[in-house]
């Protein structure tokens, strides 16, 4: 963090990525952003960006107080300098008379950015970028993921043991986790486009793969099963009648006909290639992407993540440890042999429900054309 920022600022600026947190499940594809506007040591008033389509955090702070002449605006992302779903913000920001922006992320935005530059161009005082560009891209993975991309944001989710198990030994329906860790679980639900699992997985759970938390998403998630053999009945319960988009059933192209007569209008079949060790996976997430899928959220098994972890496609994991011992027989949350790969950073601090602990790692992709070994110390990211 820049030495120009004091402690109050540190705190308005942090209080701003904060509440743009809310705006997880409403916003996306857009960032969650958060802005603060304070006068004399004293916050005068705060907004967040609260669904897609909607004013941004800046314009909603401001909107709440009657006069902002002379006062800091503290915001998560630097100011937009274009014309979109609403005005610029950078232009409400001058006219509303502020004296100063302090902002954490640069807008990467080619249309969108340039919104400091233009706010400095008259006259306001502005302190921004600030941080590091990989805790702003943690912040905001699916934003800063890149548009266009080839391959969809991956997060993968285990609820595993203290011993590492994510179900003990013929156990495959035990909960692990408590209710606060399952409700945590639909809450970040809501923020995906696709909830994924394995073929393991559906045929033991027959999961709903639907976010079913107070936290409404904007779009529901889309669910998605891995079906090699095209084994999938119309009965599941993934393929019951449900809002959004409809669900996709991936399978080996042998497969692909005989599933479709089989599954009617109830999902949508995908053809993906085969490897030895099941469906080849980055050809499933190219298509996953060529249907709209930006953000996806596997929820297993182990088999499935390993394999995800393997082909270096696992962008985030998430990590809920419930103080429990499994013991012998269990299946292993990370199967032996699992490569997990380099640069796996923990995001903020563990978090906990209940008595279970939620760890969130994120991937460093440097790390990927890093010679071997070379793990320098990792640095804890916190935001501002
Ligand atoms: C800000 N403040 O609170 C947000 C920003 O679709 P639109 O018109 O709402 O514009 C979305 C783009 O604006 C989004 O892709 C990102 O570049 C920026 N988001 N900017 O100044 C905010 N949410
Ligand atoms: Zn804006």
């Amino acid at each position: 963090m820049s030495p120009v920022l004091n402690d109050f600022d540190r705190r308005c600026l942090r209080r701003a990525i904060e509440i743009g947190r809310r705006g997880w499940g409403r916003v996306h594809p857009n960032p969650m952003v958060g802005a603060v506007v304070a006068r004399a040591g004293r916050i005068a008033s705060e907004g967040w960006h609260e669904e897609h389509g909607g004013p941004h955090a800046e314009i909603v702070a401001l909107k709440r107080i009657p006069d902002a002449a002379g006062a800091t605006l503290y915001s998560s992302l630097e100011p937009c300098a274009h014309r979109g779903k609403t005005p610029p913000c950078a232009a409400a920001i001058a006219e509303a008379g502020i004296a100063r922006v302090v902002y954490w992320a640069a807008e990467p935005g080619t249309r969108e950015g340039g919104g400091g530059e233009w706010l400095r161009g008259r006259g306001v005082e502005v302190e921004g970028p600030l941080g590091e560009e990989s805790a702003w891209r943690a912040e905001n993975p699916f934003f800063f993921h890149g548009r266009g991309a080839r391959r969809p944001y991956l997060a993968l989710k285990l609820a595993m043991s203290l011993d590492g198990c994510i179900a003990p030994r013929g156990g495959r329906n035990v909960w692990l986790t408590g209710p606060a860790a399952r409700a945590e679980v639909h809450r970040l639900r809501a923020g995906f486009d696709a909830l994924l699992v394995g073929g393991r997985t559906w045929e033991a759970d027959d999961p709903r793969l639907t976010a079913r938390g107070p936290l409404l998403p904007r779009i529901p998630p889309r669910g998605v099963i891995l079906d090699r053999r095209g084994r999938a009945q119309p009965e599941l319960r993934v393929l019951q009648p449900r809002d959004g988009p409809r669900p996709i059933v991936a399978t080996a192209p042998g497969r692909a006909v005989a599933l479709r007569n089989r599954l009617g209008g109830r999902a949508r079949v995908v053809a993906v290639p085969e490897e030895p060790g099941g469906l080849a996976l980055a050809p499933l997430l190219e298509a996953l992407a060529a249907l709209g899928t930006k953000t996806v959220l596997c929820e297993g098994g182990g088999v499935l993540g390993a394999s995800l972890l393997g082909a270096g496609l696992v962008d985030r994991l998430y990590l809920f440890a419930a103080p429990v011992l499994v013991g012998a027989g269990g299946a292993p949350a990370f199967p032996a042999g699992t490569v997990l790969g380099e640069g796996w950073r923990p995001r903020l601090d563990p978090v906990k429900f209940g008595r279970d602990t939620l760890v969130v790692l994120d991937r460093d992709r440097s790390f990927d054309s890093a010679p071997p070994g070379a793990n320098p110390e990792v640095p804890h990211p916190q935001p501002a």
